[in-house]
């Protein structure tokens, strides 16, 4: 089945969890135990990629590892623009709309489209909008933040994403950043939008994920709270306050 379908499918049954691992953070073998735990505790999808500097070697060994131990649906997800994994499930076609630099909307990701299109590999189009803080995500996308407060930005670019035809708006706190998303611009953005919603950043707690999940996030990605001792539980806790 095809990665949107099976997406679709999951949506209809509720909210969607992503676990994104990042190469850089651990050995490969490391990398696909947290694949089997999050798989395990119910993630529905994970994500690998998430941070620049990622040497090809590793992105390639580590999606490898993560392949052979989670059967849910691998995904890359690119962000700087040294290294790239075209075998996995899905290509994540993210557009970083507030970036300043049109290599992050459009110029990178020009430059593996016809690679994409002979490999016959399923791509999903997202409209990425960074939101402060940003942290690292931020300054590699140079982007122009939206500030906490300006729902009305975060709607214009969510929309933006919508008229333009791609598939999900993703709103991106940053890997790491200290707290979510508001709750107040998810809400905003969800009322105006009728692609799914991704939020994801800062999310480390079940209080954190349901609020994220009541204020209308469809899709929800965590990534620092796998490193981080004792992360089965708190998954698993995210899990069960997403799956209510
Ligand atoms: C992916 O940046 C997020 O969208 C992950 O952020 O590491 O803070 O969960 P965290």
């Amino acid at each position: 089945m095809k990665v949107q379908k099976y997406i679709e499918q999951k949506l209809e049954q509720g909210a969607v969890h992503i676990t994104l691992i990042d190469p850089s953070r651990q050995v490969p073998e490391a990398a696909g135990r947290l694949a089997e735990t999050a798989q395990d505790v119910g993630s529905d999808l994970i994500f690998v990629g998430g941070s620049s500097g990622v040497t090809q070697r590793a992105l390639t060994e580590t999606a490898e590892v993560v392949k052979e131990r989670a059967s849910i649906p691998v995904l890359f997800f690119p962000t700087g623009t040294e290294s790239i994994c075209l075998n996995l499930d899905a290509f994540l076609m993210l557009s970083l709309l507030n970036s300043r630099n049109s290599k992050f909307i459009s110029g990178t990701q020009s430059k593996v489209s016809s690679v994409l299109k002979r490999l016959d590999v399923e791509v999903l189009s997202i409209g990425y909008i960074m939101v402060e803080p940003g942290m690292k995500l931020g300054e590699i996308g140079e982007a122009d933040l939206v500030a906490r407060d300006n729902f009305w930005q975060a709607i214009g670019y969510a929309l933006t994403a919508q008229y333009m035809g791609m598939s999900y708006v993703f709103l991106e706190a940053g890997n790491g950043a200290a707290q979510p998303v508001p709750a107040g611009m998810i809400r905003a953005v969800k009322r105006e939008i009728t692609v799914p919603l991704i939020v994801g950043g800062g999310i480390r707690t079940a209080i954190d994920a349901r609020r994220v999940r009541q204020a209308g996030a469809d899709i929800v990605v965590t990534g620092t709270v796998i490193e981080t001792a004792g992360y089965r539980e708190r998954l698993r806790s995210i899990l069960s306050a997403l799956k209510e």
